[in-house]
């Protein structure tokens, strides 16, 4: 038998018995199980070619996968800006956190300890747009990425760093949303959910995207960018959250800790991935 036929054959049979692994729950099943089975199923359906919008999908699909570990996955976020293969960073894959909070984050920036994945953030404006880095180790997910992620629905974000004992601390927002060019990618971040004494990321609420070639902040006679090793960021004058900052993503000016991981991810604020996984 040939190769083709071959490869054929078995396709059907892992097929056919993924429908069989997928049939209807029972009757007696919870009526939200029901309900997040046929979303799972709806979504895999209809997501094989589209692929995934977020990592929000990402996670409601793969129901039956509980579960999931963060990750790279494909999805389609291109959302009509151009070809997604001139990005640096493509809206084709997304780095997933699938912990957090029953998971289903998109993350736009991410920072590691690991200095064998270091990335340089004193990039330009046309790099900060493109978006830079590795998926698996530090970078920035781009501009246009977060402006197309955030601008379909609302949604809410948390940003999580580590100081350099190991201590975490996640400060989660309830409105995040990146603006197009025509406004500088003007940031809009509200409702903040943490009870840390700082606005830490509501400081830049309002505020255009600067870098060092495009100087949008509000310092007439400075540019942030410049005074900050070169790196991008909705500077104001200047931050209070910096996780481009290099050698280390810093929250200042108010401490003198220096946090050696950071992850700044977003979600849709009605993605509800705390989805029952079980019959009951
Ligand atoms: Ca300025």
């Amino acid at each position: 038998m040939g190769l083709f036929w071959r490869e054929l054959i078995a396709g059907i049979i892992i097929f056919t018995s993924s429908l069989i692994a997928a049939q209807a729950p029972e009757q007696h099943c919870s009526l939200k199980f029901q309900e997040a089975f046929e979303e799972a199923v709806k979504l895999k359906k209809t997501c094989q070619e589209a692929r995934y919008r977020d990592c929000c999908q990402v996670a409601k699909a793969s129901l039956f996968d509980y579960p999931i570990k963060s990750g790279v996955f494909y999805i389609n976020n291109a959302c009509g800006h151009e070809s997604p293969f001139i990005q640096d960073i493509s809206p084709m894959q997304a780095r997933c956190n699938m912990e957090s909070g029953d998971g289903g984050w998109t993350v736009l920036v991410k920072r590691t300890p690991d200095v064998e994945q270091r990335e340089l953030f004193n990039r330009t404006w046309v790099e900060y747009e493109n978006g830079f880095g590795n998926l698996s180790g530090e970078f920035w997910y781009g501009l246009k990425n977060m402006h197309c992620l955030t601008s379909r629905e609302p949604m809410e974000v948390e940003v999580e760093v580590s100081k350099t004992d190991g201590t975490k601390v996640v400060l989660p927002y309830g409105n995040f949303r990146v603006n197009g060019l025509s406004t500088s990618y003007t940031l809009h971040v509200s409702d903040k959910q943490h009870e840390e004494a700082y606005d830490y990321l509501g400081y830049h609420n309002g505020m255009k995207f600067t870098t060092f070639d495009n100087d949008n902040d509000s310092g007439t006679s400075s540019n942030c960018a410049t005074s900050h090793g070169k790196v991008g960021w909705w500077f104001k004058n200047c931050d209070l959250t910096l996780l481009t900052h290099m050698p280390h993503p810093e929250l200042h000016t108010t401490s003198p800790v220096t946090y050696h991981y950071a992850e700044l991810r977003v979600r849709p604020k009605l993605c509800n991935a705390n989805l029952p996984r079980t019959c009951d």
